[in-house]
């Protein structure tokens, strides 16, 4: 959580896990950056606790405010799942109306880590992705170590997409010198169908940092962050769309 984070509801909380929907970035410029769903109100669900998991379901459905920005009718629920060994998080969409939308979702995940210098991103060689510190240059990832030693802002794009769907393979976040401390699982389905999930590798640095997230707070965390953003996604009526991260301690 960013010290600069801002607690009024007018805007997201700096930290934790952001959920973005309907849209990434900011497409429509009549709608806010990264969507509406994470500066709503949400209700709680379901809560249900046991020896082997505690488990969280939290719901938003449209409303006049959302309606106003997008007209669709939606029921999202993030559901998170704790148990002694892993963190997993789950953000489903349902159209609940009578006739296609197109969304974009996205979990954007903020880890803590000691010194973002000293970080290295694993699991997503290969894959091409979209560098927005390059005007947005398609690029492909060579090396299986991504270090962030300066300003980071990349969409890999799901493998699925451009190599015939392989096994999708999981991230680990560590450190340079090959010492691995989390291991990450993002998936992504829409229409009942597993598609490839998009990842989000981002940290500002100091240039880029926004203003409820005051340097050094940068240095302190890295974002990973599953998603279907590199395209815009088309949900059938009464189907869904989930975007999902598996987060354990290596
Ligand atoms: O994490 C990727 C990203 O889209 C970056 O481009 C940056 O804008 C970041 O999200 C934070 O966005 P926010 O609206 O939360 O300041």
């Amino acid at each position: 959580m960013s010290p600069g984070a801002i607690f009024d509801g007018k805007k997201a909380i700096r930290g934790g896990v952001p959920v973005v929907f309907p849209q990434f970035g900011q497409p429509d410029k009549a709608m806010a950056q990264h969507g509406f769903a994470r500066s709503s109100l949400w209700s709680v669900e379901h809560v249900s606790e046991s020896s082997e998991q505690s488990r969280l379901v939290l719901a938003l459905t449209e409303n006049a405010e959302t309606l106003s920005k997008w007209p669709f009718k939606f029921h999202l629920r993030f559901i998170v799942e704790l148990t002694a060994v892993s963190l997993t998080m789950r953000l489903v969409a349902k159209n609940t109306g009578d006739a296609p939308f197109k969304y974009q979702a996205l979990l954007h995940t903020y880890f803590a880590v000691p010194a973002i210098e000293t970080v290295a991103v694993r699991g997503l060689v290969g894959r091409s992705f979209l560098d927005k510190v390059a005007n947005g240059e398609k690029k492909t990832q060579e090396d299986d170590t991504i270090t962030l030693p300066s300003f980071t802002d990349r969409v890999y794009v799901g493998e699925a997409a451009e190599r015939g769907f392989p096994e999708e393979k999981d991230v680990t976040i560590g450190t340079k010198d090959g010492q691995v401390t989390t291991w990450v699982a993002n998936r992504a389905s829409n229409n009942g169908a597993a598609c490839p999930c998009d990842v989000v590798v981002w940290n500002p640095y100091e240039e880029a940092s926004p203003g409820d997230l005051p340097p050094p707070a940068f240095k302190s965390f890295v974002c990973v962050e599953p998603g279907l953003v590199a395209e815009s996604q088309e949900l059938q009526p009464g189907a869904e769309g989930v975007v999902s991260q598996k987060i354990c301690c290596a």
